[in-house]
């Protein structure tokens, strides 16, 4: 799914939000828009419908434009952030005539607080107004707009009627590129659903925008939150059949899957190449309060939550703390969805339905991991000023942690594989837990394992009698927090690098040898002979041995438990120890037999080679698979992979 493409950046469609009052003039404006100058082309069947927003696309100056008609009727609408989530951006028509309203207001800090890159004012209907009226217009307008993020707009006066600003009005959009709502063509496929809907012939389709990546038809990709696999059998771009479809594009795709219609497949949701699907219920994001707004308590407060073309309840609880300025919430929703950081999330008061604020998704954070005070922080921080590369070496290198990489990068829609190569390009320390790839700075890996190895170290001095540590007890002792699988990546690391080596639940330096009680000792010199096999055969279990060493069971189990925690012998199943020495010759022969035989081998070959009895040979060879030496493959057994 991951496919690159060069020839993305020039056929990118703009598309521009055009909202304003009721009657404000809107869909005059887009009709004379598409009319106007002879570069202006309709392409296609021109227009689709999502919830009341009616999108049209023309081509002009090789750029091509979707205009999204925004109803004008409740501006707070969650229609009105459907249209304005997945656009690049924003018009707003102000007519002439009637100036600024109250419902002009509301969109002012709408799109004040989406922090839409662009914006242009378009006073519509300047064919009823004097010039003087158009200038006075013009002056209010800018001081409704002072102190908001979208203060520079562009103002230019329009009259669908007479064509006037229409020339200055197209040039103006085309001169604005493609907004950030949008990311890269080259990360995976992303798009989010505004509207879903079945064909005469039952067929589900689903229109959006794509957000990031390339689909083809005939791709596999899966429905998020739902985590449905869905097929795209046919892909619409502007009304006409396409092959594909590109990041910033807006599309139609007949879908199928199992469990596929459009009772599971809703607005808001989306869909996204497999790597990607991880919905979550929590989201840390910046906040901005809403102009005007009573200050939002920092305890949870029920909320509505826009994010794309959907809308979720949820418990909003803000930062107490600003971090130079910046302001972090924490969300939590009632149902996961699949949002990323980047997207904008747009907040209301689930009662009242009134603005509170809004801001960006900054990180996704894992409902398992605690952080510490000041890390969760120092995170948003640096996530909200710079791009995940800069921002995970500068987190790594303030806090010393460890970042789970492939959830880091997906957080920003990055597939595994660039989440690898920056890996590499950093240079970090990885310790692969099967499930999640833990990345630590290497100087800290370094500290690391030097605090253990000391600790190892001390232990071998200090207590001779001990095989070393205890794996979980050093694992909460260390200053370096990690849960159980990272910390096991990391002592597979020391075992690979051959500093340390593992026997059960203990650790030791691999030339540690514990010493033993003397009674201990003598009782297993008592029982070498037995344990090192009777004519060839191996020695029997605890049981058998100690009657015919003659000592009672219990003494003799014990020593050579004790035995076996200094890596002398090996307990193969219940009660049957083997010397080491023996282990490691019946491994050699296990090998052996798999290089001769490429297919497998059974266990009466291993029988018939190591002069067994089938309940041994069988005993030997699962505590073999259970060290990872051999591999059983129903009846059939090969080397291990790992
Ligand atoms: N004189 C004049 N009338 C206009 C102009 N543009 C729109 N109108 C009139 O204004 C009225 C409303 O125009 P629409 O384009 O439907 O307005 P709208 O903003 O789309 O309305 P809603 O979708 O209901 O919010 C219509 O009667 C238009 O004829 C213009 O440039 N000059
Ligand atoms: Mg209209």
């Amino acid at each position: 799914m991951h496919q690159r493409s060069e020839t993305l950046r020039s056929r990118f469609q703009n598309i521009v939000g055009v909202t304003g009052s009721s009657g404000h003039g809107k869909t005059s404006l887009v009709a004379a828009l598409r009319r106007y100058g002879t570069d202006l082309r309709v392409s296609g069947a021109g227009t689709d419908r999502v919830c009341g927003i009616c999108y049209s696309y023309f081509r002009v100056n090789e750029r091509e434009i979707g205009l999204a008609d925004l109803p004008g009727r409740d501006p707070q609408s969650s229609v009105t952030m459907t249209g304005l989530a997945g656009a690049d951006l924003a018009l707003l028509t102000i007519a002439a005539d009637e100036g600024v309203t109250g419902q002009t207001r509301s969109l002012i800090s709408i799109l004040d607080l989406l922090e839409l890159p662009r914006m242009i004012v378009a006073i519509s209907k300047s064919d009823l107004v004097s010039d003087g009226r158009l200038a006075e217009l013009g002056r209010e307008i800018r001081k409704e707009l002072h102190g908001t993020a979208i203060a520079a707009g562009p103002i230019i006066a329009t009259s669908a009627k007479t064509g006037e600003g229409l020339d200055r009005l197209t040039a103006t959009i085309c001169e604005f590129g493609i907004g950030d709502a949008v990311r890269d063509a080259r990360l995976p496929f992303r798009l989010s659903i505004d509207r879903v809907f079945s064909l005469p012939g039952g067929e589900t389709t689903v229109t959006g925008r794509v957000l990031a990546g390339e689909l083809r038809k005939g791709d596999c990709v899966t429905l998020s939150p739902e985590g449905l696999e869905v097929g795209v059998l046919s892909i619409h771009r502007n009304g006409r059949k396409a092959s594909s479809a590109q990041a910033g594009d807006r599309c139609g795709l007949v879908i199928a899957g199992t469990g596929v219609s459009t009772r599971t497949v809703r607005r808001g949701h989306a869909m996204m190449a497999a790597e990607l699907h991880a919905p979550s219920r929590r989201f840390d994001m910046s906040f901005r309060p809403a102009k005007d707004a009573d200050p939002v308590p920092c305890n949870g407060i029920p909320v509505k939550v826009h994010c794309q073309a959907g809308e979720v309840a949820g418990r909003l609880t803000r930062d107490q703390s600003t971090h130079a300025g910046a302001g972090f919430a924490r969300l939590v929703l009632d149902t996961p969805i699949a949002a990323f950081a980047g997207d904008r999330i747009l907040i209301r008061h689930l009662r009242d339905s009134r603005l509170l604020g809004a801001g960006r998704v900054l990180d996704i954070p894992s409902a398992r991991r605690r952080q510490r005070p000041g890390e969760r922080e120092r995170r948003l921080f640096l996530l909200s000023g710079l791009d995940p590369v800069t921002a995970l070496t500068a987190y790594l290198g303030d806090t010393g942690g460890w970042v789970d990489c492939h959830a880091w990068f997906r957080a920003h829609g990055w597939g595994r594989a660039d989440a690898e190569q920056a890996v590499k390009r950093l240079n970090l320390t990885v310790l692969d837990t099967g499930r999640l790839q833990a990345v630590l700075h290497p100087n800290d890996w370094e500290l690391l394992a030097g605090e253990i190895l000391s600790k190892l170290d001390r232990v071998h001095v200090e207590r001779q009698d001990l095989p070393g540590l205890g794996l979980e007890k050093l694992r909460r002792s260390i200053s370096f927090r990690m849960p159980g699988p990272v910390f096991n990546a990391a002592i597979d690391r020391l075992e690979r690098q051959g500093c340390a080596r593992r026997h059960g639940s203990w650790l030791r330096r691999p030339w540690f040898r514990a010493l033993l009680p003397a009674e201990t000792c003598a009782i297993l010199a008592d029982i070498a002979p037995l344990m090192a096999g009777l004519d060839g055969r191996l020695p029997p279990r605890v049981r058998d041995l100690a009657r015919m060493a003659g000592m009672p069971v219990d003494t003799l189990r014990r020593a050579l438990r004790a035995a076996a925690l200094r890596g002398d012998v090996d307990e193969i199943a219940r009660d049957h120890f083997l010397l080491r020495a023996t282990v490691l010759h019946l491994a050699d022969i296990a090998r052996a037999l798999a290089a001769a035989t490429p297919d497998g081998f059974t266990v009466r070959t291993f029988c018939d080679r190591t002069g067994t009895s089938r309940k041994v040979a069988i005993a030997v060879l699962e505590y073999l698979d259970a060290k990872e030496v051999t591999r059983r493959d129903g009846n059939l057994r090969r080397v291990s992979d790992r």
